[in-house]
């Protein structure tokens, strides 16, 4: 049994957000259409409280790109964004939701940052989906999403951590690229950890 996992389609993300990817939005159509060979299918939704400390702005003097220690882990800053409650944590209004079985929400503790839609960063808390998808017999997820180089990476190294075969579709993704080359490493680090890129 196979499941497609919709990583973070939310507007924030897309161009006019507050962390917006480029090309972003040009996933959708593809994505939209790819929804129709799955019989399940879940999304991670990015939902930050306003406090929380990936934040920028949550740190005095700090700006969004610059490194800081957050209890232990390094974390990049980020724009504020996905704020729960805000029309930028909803999805995209083009991505068809109407076939999504459960929407996971990650980023939801203000103290630890969630790139992977499984585990916060610190691989201390689950969100709960890798039960959800073993309960439904899922031993293949498919990954699309935003973006390539954070929550789409390091949801597909969870996958294979927790036993799934796992494929991602390039053309379901599109990545930040704080660096010109990190969707292209990206890429390759997943594919060496047993990840299928097609
Ligand atoms: C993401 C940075 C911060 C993502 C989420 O969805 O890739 N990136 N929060
Ligand atoms: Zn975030």
């Amino acid at each position: 049994m196979k499941a497609l996992i919709l990583v973070d389609i939310q507007n924030d993300f897309v161009p006019g957000g507050k962390l917006a990817v480029a090309g972003g939005d040009e996933i959708i159509p593809f994505v939209n259409e790819l929804q129709k060979e799955f019989e399940l299918i879940v999304a991670t939704q990015d939902f930050h409280p306003a406090d929380h400390g990936s934040f920028a702005v949550n740190h005095t003097g700090k700006k969004a790109g610059e490194f800081i220690d957050l209890h232990g882990l390094q974390q990049v800053l980020w724009p504020v964004h996905c704020v729960q409650g805000s029309e930028g944590a909803d999805f995209v209004k083009s991505l068809d939701m109407s076939r999504v079985d459960k929407v996971f929400p990650k980023g939801t503790d203000k103290e630890i940052d969630s790139y992977s839609g499984f585990f916060d960063n610190g691989h201390r808390k689950s969100t709960g989906m890798a039960a959800y998808l073993h309960e439904k017999g899922v031993t293949e997820v498919h990954v699309v999403g935003l973006a390539a180089d954070y929550c789409v990476k390091f949801t597909a190294l969870d996958a294979i951590r927790e036993g799934f075969q796992t494929v991602l579709y390039k053309e379901g993704t599109r990545g930040v690229n704080l660096s010109p080359e990190d969707s292209k490493k990206a890429f390759e680090e997943m594919k060496l950890a047993g990840v299928k890129i097609i």
